[in-house]
């Protein structure tokens, strides 16, 4: 027995700082509109994925960082969205800046949604592993500033029941984590959606800029391998105000072989046909959890934050 669903990697290419939410949504429905051409339940659309990105600028004005956050979801200008996905009966996955107040206190997240075929949000995440520093580095070209801009995410790694299957969401940084994906692993997640904004320089790391290619598919296969589950990886991609961002969006078995992905750097779909139960042979021999994991022994892990050296 199958359990298919059709799921489209909608790469985006560059966002200019100039860019209105109308001209991107324009965009976005463009690339849900091919996806339900070419018979997608859902497709996955990047990190951030209604501004550009924005933590590249130090700003110290807090109404101005304010700008690139959605204060609601849907809002005005996200709302065509919502009802393309209703007309056309595609679901999405999509990151954005969400600024929200919980118990009379402000909150800032970089958030992903997972919207139905009918246009309802039925599952939400606020990323965890934010990268990055809080304050302005005059060494780099360019600036990562997360861990300024937002919190950490406050809600774990829920997964939803949704297309047929059981999905959980990441967000870019977050796919270098083997936790990440153990934490959904460990709900039986069959499909893991990400979307990405990663910077192919890396101003502490030169010496990893030749490598950002090979490093984005190489956590993301191993973790689809080792969890049985498909993974959509999806990038914004392309040179986006001066700053080179890698594409490389795919779809990932859970053999952990790549089935489908985009070429090039701009807007543009990656469609593959996706069995539910193709992660069922993993699950249940080489990583069946319940019969292998010896968690007993894995304290370390949730006990000690960073590599301490004792011997
Ligand atoms: N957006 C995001 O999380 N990007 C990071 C860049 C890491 S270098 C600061 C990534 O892991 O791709």
């Amino acid at each position: 027995m199958s359990r298919i669903v059709t799921v489209g990697a909608a790469q985006l290419g560059p966002i200019a700082r100039s860019d209105t939410r109308t001209q991107v949504v324009e965009r976005l429905i463009a690339l849900l509109k091919q996806g339900s051409e070419h018979g997608c339940d859902v497709v996955v659309f990047p990190e951030l994925a209604l501004t550009t990105f924005f933590p590249r600028w130090y700003m110290e004005d807090q109404a101005e960082v304010d700008q690139f956050f959605e204060k609601s979801m849907p809002g005005t200008d996200t709302q065509p969205l919502f009802d393309a996905a209703r007309e056309y009966g595609v679901g999405f996955y999509i990151g954005y800046a969400e600024l929200t107040e919980q118990d009379g206190q402000v909150r800032h997240f970089n958030t992903s949604i997972l919207v139905d075929k009918s246009g309802e949000i039925v599952g939400k995440y606020r990323k965890i592993h934010l990268p990055g520093h809080a304050e302005h580095e005059e060494y780099r070209a360019f600036q990562h500033l997360e861990k300024r801009y937002f919190e950490t995410g406050d809600m774990g790694w829920p997964v939803y029941r949704a297309f047929g299957g059981i999905i959980g969401m990441c967000i870019c940084n977050d796919r270098r984590w083997p936790e990440t994906y153990r934490m959904m692993g460990l709900q039986g997640v069959e499909m893991v959606m990400v979307g990405y904004n990663t910077p192919r320089h890396n101003p502490p790391s030169p010496e990893h800029d030749r490598l950002s290619d090979f490093h984005n598919h190489l956590v993301m296969q191993s973790a689809a391998y080792q969890n049985g589950t498909w993974v959509i990886g999806v990038a914004k991609a392309g040179v986006e105000e001066g700053c080179e961002l890698i594409g490389g969006s795919v779809i990932i078995a859970p053999s952990g072989e790549i089935v489908a992905r985009c070429t090039g750097m701009g807007d543009e779909l990656a469609v593959a046909i996706c069995d539910f139960e193709m992660g069922h042979s993993y699950k249940n021999t080489i990583f069946n959890f319940e019969a292998h994991r010896e968690p007993q022994h894995y304290g370390l892990i949730v006990e000690r934050k960073g590599a301490k050296v004792t011997v």
